[in-house]
Formats: C-alpha cells, sequence, structure tokens
C-alpha cells in the first residue's frame, strides 16, 4: 500500500494505481447458464469447460476483497420472465431450435429467476452485494449500474466475469466512456475461444490502455498484501 492508502498494481501498458475505497470489484455474468452444461453457453455450440478455469482465482479475488470490506457488484445476463426486455433480434439471433425463454434442463434459458439464470455457488454473492440485472452484454446499458456507481463515489473498476470478448469486453468499453479506469485480471476473465480471450484482452491494454489495464490474480493479490 501506498502512503496516501493507494495500492499499485504491475499491469500493462502500465501500473494501475486504484484507491480501494473508490474501487469496486465487479463480476460480470458468471452464471450457470454459460459455465455449466445445459445452459445459454452451451446452447450456442460453445464447450462450456472451457471458462472454469476461471472460478478459482475468481474466488481467490472476491475472499480478498470482502475480507477487506471492499465494495463488490455481480451481473447477471438474462430477460424478464415476459421476455419483455428481450430485442427480437436476440431471440432469433443464432438460428437455434432453442433460444432465449426456452426450456433447458436449468430452467428457461437466461431468463431472471430460473436455475440457469443464477451466479454460480462458488461467487454467490453476499447480502449488501449489488447484484444488475441486465439484458444486454454491456453492464450500463439499461441498468442503475451507473447510479450505483456515482452513489457510492466509485471511480475505479476491478472487472472480472466471462466472457473476455463479449460482457467484459462491451462493460469495459462502456465504463471507460462513463470516466472509470477499469483493471482486467487476465485469469479471472474467459471465453469459450482461448484466442478471443487473448485478443480481447490485447484490445483493452493496446494504444496506451485504450480502454483499460490488464494485470492477473496473483499480481494483484500480492499488491494487496
Ligand atoms: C455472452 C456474456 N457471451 N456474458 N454473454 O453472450 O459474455
Amino acid at each position: 500500500m501506498n502512503i496516501d492508502g493507494t495500492i499499485t498494481v504491475p499491469a500493462e501498458p502500465y501500473e494501475f494505481t486504484f484507491n480501494p475505497e473508490t474501487c469496486a470489484l465487479l463480476i460480470i455474468d458468471m452464471q450457470r447458464d454459460f459455465l455449466e452444461p445445459g445452459g445459454f453457453g452451451e446452447m450456442l455450440g460453445n464447450d462450456v469447460s472451457q471458462l472454469r478455469s476461471t472460478i478459482e482465482p475468481n474466488k481467490k479475488l472476491l475472499a480478498a476483497w470482502r475480507a477487506r470490506g471492499w465494495s463488490v457488484i455481480h451481473t447477471r445476463e438474462g430477460h424478464r420472465p415476459d421476455l419483455g426486455c428481450l430485442p427480437p433480434a436476440k431471440k432469433i439471433r443464432g438460428r437455434s431450435p432453442t433460444s432465449i425463454g426456452d426450456h433447458g434442463p436449468m430452467g428457461r434459458i437466461l431468463v431472471r429467476g430460473e436455475e440457469g439464470h443464477d451466479i454460480i455457488q462458488e461467487l454467490y454473492p453476499k447480502f449488501g452485494e449489488a447484484v444488475i440485472d441486465k439484458p444486454g452484454k454491456g453492464a450500463f446499458y439499461a441498468t442503475d449500474l451507473h447510479a450505483i456507481l456515482m452513489n457510492r463515489g466509485i471511480k475505479q473498476l476491478v472487472v472480472t466475469g466471462v466472457t473476455t470478448e463479449v460482457c467484459v469486453n462491451t462493460t469495459v468499453r462502456e465504463a471507460n466512456d462513463r470516466g472509470y479506469d477499469c483493471l482486467v485480471p487476465s485469469d479471472c476473465c474467459g471465453s469459450y475461444y482461448p484466442e478471443f480471450h487473448e485478443m480481447g484482452l490485447k484490445m483493452i491494454k493496446a494504444q496506451g490502455g485504450i480502454f483499460g489495464w490488464v494485470s492477473d490474480s496473483t499480481t494483484l493479490l500480492a499488491a494487496l498484501e
């Protein structure tokens, strides 16, 4: 910890300094629908086991954040049971025989309140941690995330979750445009496609950190000690 209470983490394209009082851990969509067989991810033809390596590093980071009493926010991608917030274009995308709102092994796919929509047990939110239900890929679109962050005085975000190139990337871009600094620990994010994970991270840190910073959980946790 620095003398002024801030913490500096080795990162790319250069070190990331944050004030823990005004920095939240934002965990994106670590839901059964994306990480377990029978959900939305598998319905799209993906191998969900690809994402499971993100669970342990997220668990460690979440435990460290909680132990220090710092802000934690979770998000879930999904739709109202009446599908009123599901754009028709999203419903039919992929031409899959089963789509969002249809019944699957974990209940209706990507529908709020269903088993598959829930956050995995390993990272289950605790009382007091905000859970943002989002209909889109970005966590700011059609949610009260920005209001919550502003009301809590949050200016910086550590963003983790799945998938790197879709919801994590979209959220980091949205956050960047709203003036937040984002640090992304690489091993706490994952993709069904390793090459998309790699490129997704490269896009964030390119051009002097055009959208944010990239580090890893071991480096971040070491900086907290
Ligand atoms: C996707 C997400 N990939 N959480 N959602 O559809 O990244």
